[in-house]
């Protein structure tokens, strides 16, 4: 079954909206300063200073089998307060040293029970990295109102596992963000580029945009301060088309993780816009640049079925429907009773007069020895 514009233009919609990351653009590293915790029973650690434990590292010799240094989740329901684990024997939490990334990609596990930095009871699983070693990070993750943080906290631990020292712990207030092991600073939010590509090709026609003459802009919520008016700003708004192929871009470095709104004009001011109105272009920032494939206005792109890419529009159209299309295909115009009112011939590009026919949703079929695509366009 052939996707129908209507569907294609809700694909892009989703698409465009299918991430959402929270938090702020100015959250970072925290760190805890100096703790310098002398601890030789339990200690909990409030990385976030929230007023929630989310782990307790203690010392323990009052079993002959459990003696040990140990790391704790604060309850059997908080499954996201984890540590990183090393891999040997059981395994056991690992010694990390400085700059270590800790994020999304480490061993990560967690248990209510204690889970051991170090014990010397039993001979056959014997492990006792962090005892002795000096000061060693625990890498950890953690919860902040239901999203992961990840975090570290430095420990000393005596070699005899009598004793521990925290020295500090730092986290990452933005969610998702991986920490170095031993960062105090910095951190925060991934910074991602965002490539403006519009093309402008069927705007020759459809609004006479002169190349030769008429300027290109996008504004929108992305820009600081937001929606500044199109041409106030030309280096962080104008696009470009250096080779001459109606593509004009516009590469925007440091755009933060999150949800914008944008919007193409041509020309100084607002009357240049795309379309009337706040009915505005979506854009989702995650961790990855992004590149923007947009097309002037409400002309539609599509037919990747059939091995091209199409340009139909407008839609809604008044009458002159434009195809623009490389290659030969049949195209086809049929009506709400699967009447076919239109058929012929095509190469590259063609102009449809349904300036005759009754307002209403029309399918425009595109066929050729590959396939065929069809896309419903509104005749207004
Ligand atoms: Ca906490
Ligand atoms: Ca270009």
């Amino acid at each position: 079954m052939k996707k129908s514009l209507q569907q294609k233009l809700m694909t892009y919609s989703l698409t465009a909206a299918a991430v959402v990351v929270a938090g702020s653009a100015n959250a970072q590293v925290v760190h805890s300063g100096a703790i310098n915790e002398h601890v030789t029973s339990q200690y909990a650690i409030d990385i976030d200073d929230n007023g929630v434990t989310d782990f307790y590292i203690g010392v323990t010799t009052s079993s002959t089998f459990y003696k040990s240094a140990y790391l704790m989740s604060p309850s059997s329901s908080t499954s996201v307060n984890q540590w990183l684990l090393s891999s040997h024997p059981n395994p056991y939490v690992a010694d990390l040293d400085a700059d270590v990334a800790v994020d999304a990609s480490g061993s990560f596990t967690s248990s209510f029970r204690p889970w051991n930095i170090g014990w010397y009871a039993s001979s056959s699983s014997n492990n006792n990295a962090f005892g002795g070693a000096g000061e060693k990070f625990i890498g950890v993750k953690f919860d902040i109102d239901g999203a992961t943080h990840y975090g570290w906290i430095r420990v000393d631990v005596a070699s005899d596992l009598t004793s521990l020292d925290v020295i500090d712990w730092a986290y990452d207030s933005y969610p998702g963000v991986g920490i170095l092991t031993g960062q105090t600073t910095g951190g925060g939010p991934t910074l991602s580029s965002v490539t403006f590509n519009v093309d402008m090709t069927l705007a020759v026609d459809s609004i006479a945009f002169d190349p030769a003459t008429d300027l290109v802009y996008v504004t929108g919520s992305f820009l600081d301060p937001t929606w500044q008016e199109p041409g106030t700003n030309a280096a962080e708004q104008q696009l470009l088309d250096a080779d001459g192929d109606l593509i004009y871009t516009l590469v925007r470095a440091g755009v933060a993780a999150g949800d914008y709104e944008y919007k193409y004009f041509v020309g100084s001011g607002w009357d240049g816009g795309e379309w009337a109105g706040g009915d505005n272009r979506a854009l989702t920032v995650a961790d990855a640049d992004v590149v923007l494939n947009d097309y002037w206005a409400n002309w539609m792109v599509a037919v990747r079925e059939i091995g091209a890419d199409a340009l139909i529009g407008p839609n809604p159209t008044n009458g002159l429907l434009k195809i623009n299309l490389r290659g030969s295909f049949n195209v086809q115009v049929i009506d709400m009773n699967g009447k076919v009112v239109v058929s012929k011939e095509m190469t590259n590009k063609t102009e449809i007069d349904l300036s005759d026919q009754q307002a209403g949703v029309y399918v425009v079929r595109l066929s050729n020895n590959d396939g065929a695509a069809s896309y419903r366009i509104v005749k207004k």
